[in-house]
């Protein structure tokens, strides 16, 4: 394992990495992400979690982390690390787990600043703008419309392409949705929707995705956590943040927005406690955040597909996640694994059933599958491990992680007016396509 010392000169020099152009060569954006203000400095010094390295030969001792309260970030042979605050740490220890480093964030963290390097990311206000710069490109194709008000009272903005219908107008088209930023540190989550929906629009002409949009109605809400995001990069530095900023009874700050969803709620994998990382809230759909995106998914039945991106690890994960048990729809599970076998080729990532991983319940996708029968893939983006960058792997991945993640979208979207379609490799753009799309619903 590569040192401390050496992850920080790695960090460092991922400081002074350029802009990275977008897509199409041209910059994205040059303006600085955020001003620097003066108060925040000091919440971080505060901050009491520990980033702790524990023994984990296997799955067990990663679930037994994760019911501590850990939210584990990294999985290595024989290893498991993550994030913890003294009081998960303990409940760890006490539940016999062997640790073998813990470190201050700002010891792990202390070396990374947010604003000029970094400034590709968008922020809130940088997002809204860029959406609605899409839509006066191409008023027919592209509206935005908001899916409710986060904690704090902010827009969640939602980006609909399709032709022929606008805003929130219903559609009979087969439907997707790709999110981002559940988890407020995980910015490059925003920045992949963001350009997928750019890159539909700016290539419309192209035979291919002309009729994507013809057919398909695709939404994007890029930033479902858009507070956490803002307070994540607050004062210019990185604050790890991962939750909401909902203000607990106990005082402390947030809850984890992917153990908030109604479908296994309240089981294993998500934390009672209200300051731990996952802390699942007081009860399912307590945030206003999650229930706006289950109003907005219970307002879309024509909704068939939706990827939740987060980062990291480069992993695509299908349901069940709270529950080691496989999804009992046989035909509906071949599909799932063809669809994430087939988008790991492209990619390079893993797939695996979520739990795989860990048990987690109240997870965005096993809702999703599981109260409304949408396929849903959590994407778990570059890098690989915390020692490439983890949640702040810099400017200089942003395009590359775009570019490994439109063929997949473009495949999905294809799919999702029939997904059970993947099993006989029915997209033009799975890597051997049995035949070419139709376009048509086979439904
Ligand atoms: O723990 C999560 O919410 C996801 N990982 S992250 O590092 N982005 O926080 C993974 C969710 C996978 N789902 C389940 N295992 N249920
Ligand atoms: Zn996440």
């Amino acid at each position: 394992m590569k040192s401390l010392a050496a992850a920080l000169v790695l960090l460092a020099a991922s400081a002074f990495a350029l802009p990275d152009p977008g897509f199409d060569g041209k910059p994205e954006k040059t303006a600085p992400v955020v001003q620097a203000k003066a108060s925040a400095a000091a919440i971080s010094e505060v901050d009491s979690r520990v980033w702790v390295e524990i023994e984990a030969p296997g799955k067990a001792e990663r679930q037994t982390a994760v019911d501590a309260g850990i939210s584990i970030e990294e999985v290595k042979p024989g290893m498991a690390a993550g994030f913890a605050t003294p009081q998960a740490l303990e409940r760890a220890k006490a539940a016999g787990l062997k640790i073998r480093t813990t470190v201050t964030l700002r010891q792990r963290f202390g070396a990374l600043d947010f604003p000029e390097k970094d400034a590709v990311y968008h922020n809130y206000k940088e997002l809204e703008a860029d959406m609605r710069s899409l839509a006066a490109r191409a008023p027919d194709l592209v509206s935005i419309f908001s899916i409710g008000k986060s904690t704090l009272g902010k827009d969640l903005w939602a980006v609909r392409l399709t032709r022929g219908a606008k805003g929130t107008k219903p559609s009979k088209k087969p439907g997707i949705v790709f999110m981002g930023t559940h988890h407020a540190r995980e910015h490059l989550s925003t920045e992949v929707p963001l350009l997928i929906a750019k890159h539909l629009v700016d290539n419309r002409a192209d035979m291919e995705i002309a009729r994507l949009l013809e057919t398909r109605d695709v939404y994007f809400i890029p930033m479902v956590n858009p507070d956490g995001v803002e307070y994540d990069i607050e004062g210019g530095k990185y604050h790890m943040h991962r939750k909401n900023m909902a203000k607990n009874a106990d005082g402390s700050t947030g809850v984890d927005l992917n153990r908030n969803y109604a479908w296994g709620w309240g089981g294993g994998g998500a934390s009672p406690n209200p300051g731990d990382d996952t802390y699942r809230g007081p009860s399912a759909f307590s945030e206003p955040e999650s229930r706006a995106v289950k109003a907005f998914v219970e307002a879309r039945p024509n909704l068939k597909v939706m990827i939740s991106y987060h980062t990291f690890s480069e992993l695509i994960l299908y349901p069940w996640g709270g529950s080691d048990e496989q999804i009992p729809d046989a035909k509906a599970l071949a599909a799932f694994k063809a669809m994430a076998g087939e988008m790991a080729k492209m990619t390079g990532y893993t797939p695996e059933q979520s739990s795989d991983l860990y048990i987690a319940t109240g997870d965005t996708c096993d809702w999703a599958w599981g109260a409304k029968g949408i396929f849903a893939f959590t994407f778990e983006l570059t890098p690989k491990s915390m020692w490439d960058g983890g949640f702040y792997p810099g400017a200089g991945v942003v395009s590359r992680v775009f570019q490994a993640n439109i063929r997949p979208a473009l495949y999905l979207i294809d799919l999702s007016d029939d997904p059970l379609r993947a099993v006989k490799g029915a997209s033009v753009f799975a890597s051997t396509p049995a035949s070419k799309s139709s376009g048509e619903s086979t439904k």
